[in-house]
């Protein structure tokens, strides 16, 4: 591909960001060719504030090919956006695969967030994740995040170190034909985790793990957030919730993907008896499930949370659960 071509390429890119993101600022005195003169956007300094999110786009760092392999990753920064264009060395197809590669300041939760269809692209944008350890020899962690609310662009959250290095590969989900899809990239660092837990799993409450129904026991509250975690080949997690005499309502719902975990859930309602009484999969959308089950069956039910992911299991399999237990005790007889 010719330079003058990229830099048309990339040239649409901008004009995509302009016609369909309102969001994003234009500016008049710069016509719509990316800047000449990429600066990483500092905002390393709480002072600095430029907003809850670091300014838009321009690009920070327009990529550099090739980058289609780990080795030939472009050293980028968090908090600037990167860009480029899925293009194939004919130049006719997108089945490139463009490479970032950027170091970790501090430890904790980090946001990555790939974009096309938000600035306008027809592309199924993927988004696969290495993390090395500062000083490891190679990745000890896979991740394999998907699309997020409202868009097939994939953005996730994950907890990482000081001094890890974080390696994304951007393609096409399609890939094969298609036009030149442009790009974009963000990495930011977040103040806070993405989720408020008031209770932690405990995996080996039953046991070695959680990971069948007889080994049930950690007991899930009524209106209590729970984190708990599917990550690695851990898939399955069990819990109890106790259901008193009554009528009772269960009512569970899931916070994982809503929130940039990786994780597609599958919830699996299952009564005293060890019968399965409702399951619910993630769905395209929403993958996020929620159960409401009406009972008068009081003992010890049992919910199993599921990963159930379509690609395989990820290292960002974080969630919470929220249980609320709804009864109205049965009538008193009347008095003699
Ligand atoms: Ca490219
Ligand atoms: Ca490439
Ligand atoms: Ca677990
Ligand atoms: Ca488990």
């Amino acid at each position: 591909m010719t330079p003058s071509l990229l830099l048309l390429l990339l040239s649409c890119g901008a004009c995509f960001q302009n016609c369909f993101d309102p969001a994003l600022p234009t500016d008049d005195n710069n016509d719509d060719d990316k800047p000449d003169d990429p600066e990483p956007i500092d905002t390393g300094d709480p002072k600095d504030d430029t907003g809850p999110l670091p300014a838009p786009p321009p690009c920070s760092f327009p990529e550099v090919e090739p980058n289609n392999l780990a080795g030939d990753a472009m050293p980028i920064t968090m908090e600037a956006w990167a860009c480029g264009t899925l293009l194939d060395e004919g130049g006719t197809t997108g089945t490139d695969n463009d490479m970032v590669e950027f170091t970790v300041n501090d430890t904790g939760w980090i946001s990555l967030w790939a974009r096309g269809e938000d600035i306008g692209s027809f592309s199924d944008l993927d988004m696969t994740v290495w993390v090395t350890p500062e000083g490891a020899e190679d990745y000890d962690e896979l991740f394999l995040p998907d699309a997020s609310p409202g868009s097939t662009d994939p953005r996730m959250n994950f907890p990482v170190e000081a001094g890890d290095t974080v390696r994304v590969s951007i393609k096409d989900r399609r890939g094969g034909e298609g036009p030149a899809y442009v790009w974009e990239f963000l990495a930011t660092s977040e103040k806070e985790a993405p989720i408020v837990c008031a209770a932690e799993e405990d995996e080996t409450a039953g046991g070695e793990d959680n990971d069948v129904v007889s080994r049930a026991a950690q007991p899930l509250e009524s209106g209590v957030i729970l984190c708990g975690d599917t990550s690695g080949v851990d898939l399955r997690d069990h819990y109890v919730l106790t259901v008193p005499e009554g009528s009772t309502t269960l009512r569970i719902r899931t916070l994982a993907w809503q929130l940039g975990s990786a994780m597609d859930t599958t919830l699996v309602l299952i009564d005293p008896a060890g019968e399965a009484r409702r399951t619910v999969e993630a769905a395209d959308l929403v993958r996020d499930p929620e159960i409401e089950y009406a009972t008068t069956d009081a003992g010890e039910w049992v919910l199993r949370v599921e990963a159930n992911n379509p690609r395989g299991f990820t290292l960002a399999g974080w969630y919470g659960i929220e249980a609320t237990i709804d009864t109205v005790a049965p009538e008193e007889p009347p008095a003699e």
